[in-house]
């Protein structure tokens, strides 16, 4: 007989699985469940129920109507072409207003007035969605670790769309819905406030982020190494010796001399993780508010070694007449 475990790609069909009993018989799942081979390749066979309720449904109608008017005023700024609209889809943008409307909040449609109304939308359907994972969880009967994870990235996200423009005094500072545009964008600012690899906060951010994929890659590797022995059900094994749990971590104390435990490695992981998105958006937040340029900041604080004086001074060819 071959050992087989729950982490196994056996994807097994037995009786559909409806879910524990909600309380308060706020029973709202709905969809009849069902099998999919191609979901049990990335993860559980079973799709549905789904639970959507008030705050899920209201997130995906506020959600949907952003993506419809971002969409819609992409098509409208190729002319209605649904051909060029497929063509330049990466390069389409809906831009916020420009900086001479401040932080009116209705500006022309078309100079940003669609931004503004698309945004309202899209802050409602993240809060939304934030709140439902809140009762959700609650209603489970489980901790708040995932509510409180994603506030972290929804700090991030207040602070680049609207915390940091309303203390710029301009809507022109927020981000521009759009593939490329997007990353122009951070490329941009990255060069108007003088580097943001300067910024010892967008420095942390990516200690942080690459820290994360650095634990992930290392607990998930660990757990795929002792699955044959049932290394998947790492609470149960927390304080059993011989299992999986104590080989993986022997493998790390006798590798590196020191090992987490199956519950501080999720810790580490949840801390790394919201640590990217709330040290990043501290340095977004320094960034033109408090500092107008990482380079020289990093200069007068003795990061950044000074420009040798060893060329000619350079007179700006433009002030020659
Ligand atoms: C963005 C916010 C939360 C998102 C939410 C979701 C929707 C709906 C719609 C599905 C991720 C909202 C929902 C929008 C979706 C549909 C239909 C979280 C976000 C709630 N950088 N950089 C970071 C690196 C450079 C720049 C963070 C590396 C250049 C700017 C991170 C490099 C320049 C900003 C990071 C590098 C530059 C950042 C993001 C290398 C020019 C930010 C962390 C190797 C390109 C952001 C402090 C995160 C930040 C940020 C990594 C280089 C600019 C660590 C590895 C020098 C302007 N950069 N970067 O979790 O926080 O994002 O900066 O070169 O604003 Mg950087």
């Amino acid at each position: 007989m071959q050992y087989q475990n729950i982490f196994t790609q056996i994807q097994v069909r037995g009786p559909v699985e409806a879910g524990i009993p909600l309380p308060r018989g706020d029973d709202e799942r709905v969809g009849t469940p069902s099998y999919n081979w191609l979901a049990g390749w990335f993860g559980n066979a079973q799709i549905g129920p789904i639970y959507l309720g008030f705050l899920g449904t209201a997130a995906l109608i506020s959600g949907t109507i952003w993506f419809v008017i971002v969409g819609f005023n992409m098509l409208a700024s190729v002319g209605w072409d649904p051909i060029q609209f497929i063509r330049q889809l990466f390069w389409l943008a809906l831009e916020p207003p420009p900086a001479k409307y401040g932080l009116s909040i209705v500006p022309p449609l078309n100079e940003g007035g669609w931004y503004i109304i698309s945004s309202v939308f899209l802050l409602a359907a993240v809060l939304l969605w934030w709140a439902r994972i809140y009762v959700r969880a609650r209603a489970l009967g489980l901790g708040t670790h995932v509510f409180w994870a994603f506030g972290a990235a929804i700090w991030l996200f207040l602070v680049l769309g609207l915390f940091r423009p309303i203390l710029m005094g301009s809507w022109a500072e927020a981000v521009p819905y759009g593939i490329f545009p997007h990353l122009d964008w951070t490329a941009a600012f990255s060069i108007r406030y003088g580097n943001l690899y300067y910024n010892p906060f967008h420095c942390l951010s990516i200690v942080f982020l690459y820290g994360s994929v650095l634990l992930f890659a290392m607990h998930g590797a660990t757990i795929l190494a002792v699955t044959r022995y049932g290394g998947e059900r790492e609470l149960e094994q927390i304080t059993d010796r011989g299992t999986a749990s104590e080989r993986a971590a022997l493998f790390w104390r006798w590798t590196m001399g020191f090992n987490a435990t199956m519950e501080s490695i999720h810790r580490w992981a949840w801390w790394f993780a919201v640590l990217t998105p709330i040290t990043g958006g501290i340095g977004i937040l320094l960034t033109g508010t408090v500092v107008d340029n990482w380079y020289l900041w990093g200069m007068k604080h003795g990061i950044v070694a000074p420009v040798p004086d060893m060329w000619p001074t350079v007179v700006d060819p433009a002030l020659g007449g």
